[in-house]
């Protein structure tokens, strides 16, 4: 006698193994040029690193199959295609199964227009590209490292409002090269309460530029929005009014609700008044979607829209194999209309990524550019600041400014400054000293001997003095 589950006998199941229509015939064309699909104007190209899964079809049926998924079809014909249907099909026209590498070319009528103004969404184009071809069965792996916006598709992308030129207007500085603005992140991350949060707001203001909410920090109940904002607006006052410096706040208006987040971006607004124009408004964007980027980039086009990515690694990091990398992430940014977004730190700082990550930071910055793939034009389409954080301090300023080459940049250095041993503001003042380091050529041992703030930095990381400036006790004399 049997116990337990009995597996069924009377139907097959499909988990394992499926007979997959052979759609190549219709949704591949590898006699199609790149070039001719690029310069027609009428399609979206997207590159793949695609594996399918072992026992299903072969790699270009697979690449088919997604394809037809991804675009116009499903898993068999359906007898109410017609030939309209059938020109806007998407088509593989080009694979390299050897490094399981896939591109396809989606016609740009596939993708949704607004009712209200007739524009493009992003959230249209996720569907498609990175939508339920990202659960099939045959898919081992799906993930996305490059896309081409034709012109005049592009140009149906709101982009950015504002950009870093806005922030050196602010700050009184030059609106070409207005150079590095040094920044911070209110820490802890989370447990001040409203006093202790304005003051280290205000510790940090005394040396450095732009503070940001960290990002979960909110409404808690220990620290209400309308307890702490206008402690915080009147620490920027007197910041400013001390030092004569304009100063930054980027505020954290994420919520689940539309109308919530446009309530918390009203009362910002309101509560630091005569420095509204010295706001920026941070957006959860990977989490809260493309959605929540649109409500701050449409309803205040006068506000810095910093997007905040946390999360992002669950699809990015190279570990991750389905999804799109860090550099989808901040191409597609531009699109929706951050004004900055956070790009890693190239290696130098505690996130993921590598050197070789300052692509990501010239897509976004640069008029044209050219990609892992594609080279893309931009059309004037406002740039989006890299934004730097994770880790970063003043000794691993010089070399990120090395690797990347500019210093035109946002950098959030929450450790960084919080952990100075001397004060919040010689914190700040060491991140811009290090700027000032690499930009001048000087050697940094040298140049500590001179700047204090910076020296002291030394003192304050030993661990990453000991590594990146072997010796400096000797050669700074310090010797405890
Ligand atoms: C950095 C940070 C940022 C991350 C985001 C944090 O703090 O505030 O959110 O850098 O990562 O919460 O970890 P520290 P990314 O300066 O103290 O490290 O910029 O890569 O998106
Ligand atoms: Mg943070």
């Amino acid at each position: 006698m049997q116990v337990g589950i009995v597996p069924s006998t009377k139907y097959h199941s499909f988990a394992t193994e499926e007979i997959i229509m052979d759609q190549s015939g219709r949704y591949a064309d590898l006699s199609l040029k790149e070039e001719d699909l690029m310069s027609d104007g009428e399609h979206f190209l997207v590159a793949y690193k695609m594996e399918p899964q072992k026992g299903f079809g072969g790699y270009l049926e697979t690449a088919a199959h997604f394809a037809a998924e991804s675009s116009t079809g499903t898993n068999v014909e359906v007898c109410t295609t017609d030939d309209f249907t059938k020109g806007v099909d998407a088509m593989v026209y080009y694979i390299d199964e050897a490094k399981l590498e896939m591109r396809i070319a989606y016609p740009v009528e596939l993708f949704d227009r607004n009712v209200i103004d007739g524009r493009a969404m992003v959230v249209s184009l996720l569907t498609l590209i990175i939508g339920n071809n990202q659960g099939m069965g045959d898919v081992k792996e799906a993930k996305i490292y490059d896309f081409f916006v034709p012109p005049k598709f592009l140009q149906q992308f709101d982009g950015p409002s504002m950009d870093i030129s806005d922030m050196w207007r602010t700050l009184g500085r030059p609106l070409k090269d207005g150079g590095y603005i040094a920044g911070t992140i209110i820490k802890p991350k989370l447990g001040l309460r409203p006093k202790p949060f304005a003051e280290a707001a205000y510790q940090f203001w005394l040396g450095g530029d732009f503070i940001k909410n960290d990002e979960p920090q909110g409404n808690q109940t220990f620290c209400p929005m309308k307890k702490v904002l206008p402690l915080v607006a009147d620490a920027m006052k007197r910041a400013q009014d001390e030092t004569g410096e304009a100063k930054l706040f980027s505020a954290n208006i994420t919520a689940d609700d539309h109308y919530e987040m446009l309530a918390r971006a009203d009362y910002v607004l309101e509560t630091f008044a005569e420095n509204a124009s010295h706001v920026a408004f941070l957006v959860d964007g990977f989490v809260g979607g493309p959605g929540m980027i649109t409500t701050a980039r449409r309803n205040y086009p006068n506000q810095y829209l910093h997007y905040h990515r946390a999360g992002h690694g669950m699809v990015t990091s190279p570990s991750a194999k389905r999804g799109y990398d860090a550099f989808v992430l901040a191409k597609l940014s531009r699109l929706q209309g951050a004004s900055g977004i956070h790009v890693g730190t190239m290696g130098f700082g505690k996130m993921e990524g590598g050197n070789e990550d300052k692509l990501i930071a010239y897509m976004i910055e640069r008029d044209e550019c050219q990609g892992p793939v594609y080279y893309q034009k931009w059309y004037g389409m406002k740039p989006v600041t890299p934004i730097i954080s994770g880790g970063m301090n003043a000794l691993r300023l010089p070399g990120f400014f090395e690797n990347l080459g500019h210093g035109n940049l946002i950098n959030t250095s929450g450790g960084g400054a919080y952990g100075h041993i001397d004060s919040p503001a010689a914190g700040a003042k060491s991140l811009t000293q290090a700027y000032e380091c690499w930009k001048s050529g000087a050697d940094p041992i040298e140049y500590a001997k001179e700047h204090n703030e910076f020296a002291r930095a030394f003192e304050s990381f030993p661990g990453d003095a000991d590594l990146l400036y072997p010796g400096w006790r000797d050669k700074l004399g310090v010797h405890k």
